[in-house]
């Protein structure tokens, strides 16, 4: 096999043992990588109803086929396990050496079983693996516990790690690599902690393998070349996806005081060009020329990177307008492993709900040091901190009074940075994410605002699916970064040539994307298998704030989501996708992907149709 290492690594925490397996190359062309190999493992292995923070659960570190080779933005790796926020499937997706040196190392997947008896680190270098006491690392931040492993394994070691969130069960804690990386949204970071895994340190020595070695060496720097001859090229370097603040701002889906508000009167004050007056410096993910991470100093003096997400979430949704202080805010997130869009969703609920009188603590919009204070209490979950740290959707079901109509969730994954209002295509993409309301999946929008805000038609559905299909399933499993393609317009075909170079296989974009509607498919049978009867179309709908209160400003005042016509939207979605009324694919849709043993399973979890 080339491309691929063929081999994944199987690691049980409690017995200490690990064991390396050979899979087959039928089974990489079937499921491809990252992503797909995640679904994968989970599916076959995990009995449905687990506890996810148990024992029982798997955390699974992925790669693809492309990672790691001298090739743009390949250094990424999907981490993945049962998500305690959502009760689904949940995953995130990293830049870091970790990719590279776990692919060095020999291994497409490492797959961690049980929980350790005491706080561990785990090292792979190459064949051996080694469990190392970490008692003296557990309470250390994220940055603190990188800092100390890094002094002892150097700076080529590859490290994922959690902070005091993910210690503590914060049910958004993620796993942070290199400062400043972070991904595994819906708690994958709490899945770590609660298998009393600190850190795993992978580091490699070995060459990977590919078919074409001189094409693969061509393309590699063909692309890099590319990549500077872009026109936007140089903007991006500048701002990276910070610039999305004044987009999102003019095209009035900038989320604002807890999705109320497309439009922030400060957006200035938090956007790009106000970014680029605090810049130090531009970091990224290791095999990248187009370094987006946007180093600045927060109020705090200590450097933080920003990325819009961030600074939508802890900014304009929190209603703080002080670019330096949300950059503070965003460093300890960082720090105690916190995902910023849940927590920045979270804190703005908090705040709505003590403004409304629903709850008794004071918690003004807008207030940094209080803000700060609260985080601080989310991820040692003390007083308020503990109920806030389970998630928006727990929360709202806990304190009642309708405050489930402004939880701003969907399937229990706090939603990205995109107000959709204004935006049906957008809310139809956030409700059948893979993983709940992220907009990794179908980032719609931008095509969205250009094509016509209002309209529910059939292309919008079409778009949604055709980019589910590349991002959620091709990028995702491949695992390299999207943005070349997003950003700079990357030909996709760039990547079919990369793929045949490393394995040796002359795959189009029709196979990818047949592999891409398998994996998609199989991880809607997951969420199905574990919530069985409870499963329903009600899963797929947004949050009812934006089909009852209108924007009250902008350029799309007035404007609100139409109930019936989001309901024929998605109907027509579940047709195209092969799957009936209650978004559960059918017989037929599951055969046709080769997956007969979804059949099987789901058939003892709820009735199947044809
Ligand atoms: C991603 C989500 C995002 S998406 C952002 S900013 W973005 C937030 N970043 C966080 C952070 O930082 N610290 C923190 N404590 N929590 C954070 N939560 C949020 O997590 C990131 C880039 C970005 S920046 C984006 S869009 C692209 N995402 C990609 C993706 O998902 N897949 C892919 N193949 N390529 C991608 N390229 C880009 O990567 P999750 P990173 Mg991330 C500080 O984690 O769980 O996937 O959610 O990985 O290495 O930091 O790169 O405006
Ligand atoms: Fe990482 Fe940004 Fe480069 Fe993508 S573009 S690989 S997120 S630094």
């Amino acid at each position: 096999m080339y491309g691929w290492n063929g081999l994944f690594l199987n690691v049980n925490l409690s017995k200490k043992k690990a064991v390396a397996n050979r899979y087959s190359e039928s089974f990489a062309k079937t499921f491809l990588g990252g992503r797909g190999f995640a679904i994968k493992i989970l599916w076959d292995r995990l009995k449905p109803e687990i506890d996810p923070l148990s024992p029982k659960n798997i955390l699974v570190f992925a790669a693809g086929p492309l990672t790691g080779f001298a090739l743009p933005s390949s250094s990424k790796l999907v981490v993945a396990a049962k998500s305690p926020l959502t009760g689904g499937y949940g995953d995130g997706n990293v830049g870091s050496h970790a990719a590279v040196q776990m692919r060095k190392a020999g291994y497409d997947a490492v797959i961690v079983e049980d929980k350790a008896k005491e706080p561990i680190v785990l090292l792979v270098q190459d064949e051996n693996v080694e469990f190392l006491d970490a008692k003296d690392l557990w309470g250390l931040n994220s940055f603190e516990t990188e800092k100390k492993l890094r002094e002892m394994y150097g700076n080529a070691a590859g490290i994922l790690c959690i902070g005091q969130g993910g210690e503590n069960l914060v049910k958004f804690a993620n796993i942070v690599s290199q400062e400043g990386r972070a991904g595994g949204r819906p708690g994958i970071g709490a899945v770590m902690g609660s298998k009393n895994l600190k850190a795993v340190i992978f580091l490699g020595s070995g060459e990977l393998s590919a078919a074409y070695p001189k094409e693969m060496k061509e393309q590699g720097a063909e692309a890099y070349r590319e990549v500077l001859t872009k026109p936007n090229y140089v903007f991006w370097k500048r701002q990276g996806t910070m610039s999305t603040i004044e987009w999102s701002q003019e095209n009035n889906v900038l989320p604002t005081y807890n999705y109320c508000e497309g439009t922030f009167e400060k957006a200035d004050a938090i956007g790009g060009f106000a970014m680029e007056k605090m810049k130090v410096s531009n970091r990224g993910c290791p095999h990248c020329n187009m370094t987006c991470g946007n180093v600045v100093k927060g109020s705090d003096r200590k450097e933080s990177e920003l990325d819009y997400e961030n600074v939508a979430m802890l900014g304009s949704n929190i209603g703080l307008g002080n670019l330096k202080q949300v950059a503070a805010l965003n460093r300890i997130a960082d720090e105690f492993g916190l995902d910023t869009i849940s927590l920045g969703n979270v804190l703005a609920f908090a705040m709505e709900a003590s403004e409304k009188g629903i709850i008794k603590e004071k918690i003004v919009w807008g207030k940094f040091k209080d803000t700060k204070a609260l985080i601080e209490d989310i991820a040692y979950r003390r007083g308020l901190g503990y109920l806030l740290a389970e998630g928006v959707r727990y929360v709202a079901e806990k304190i009642g009074r309708d405050s489930q109509r402004w939880a701003m969730h969907i399937k229990g994954l706090e939603i990205s940075a995109y107000d959709c209002h204004a935006a049906p295509a957008m809310a139809l993409s956030y409700a059948t994410s893979s993983i709940g309301a992220h907009h990794k999946d179908a980032w719609v929008i931008s095509w969205e605002v250009k094509v016509g805000r209002q309209s529910y038609e059939e292309e919008k559905v079409d778009k949604v699916i055709e980019l589910q299909r590349i991002r959620g399933g091709v990028f995702e499993s491949l695992t390299v970064c999207r943005l070349p393609w997003v950003e700079l317009g990357f030909e996709l075909e760039r990547y079919t040539r990369f793929l045949y170079a490393a394995t040796g296989l002359e795959m189009t974009w029709n196979d990818l994307n047949l592999i891409a509607d398998r994996i998609f498919n199989l991880i809607r049978a997951f969420w199905v298998r574990e919530y069985g009867r409870k499963w329903g179309k009600e899963m797929d709908i947004p949050p009812a704030r934006w089909f009852e209160n209108p924007l009250t400003k902008g350029s799309q005042k007035g404007a609100k989501l139409d109930r019936a016509k989001y309901d024929v939207m998605l109907k027509r979605y579940y047709k195209k996708r092969g799957w009936d009324e209650r978004g559960i694919p059918t017989k037929t849709t599951l055969k046709k992907l080769g997956l007969e043993n979804a059949v099987k399973q789901l058939k003892k979890r709820v009735k199947l149709y044809d």
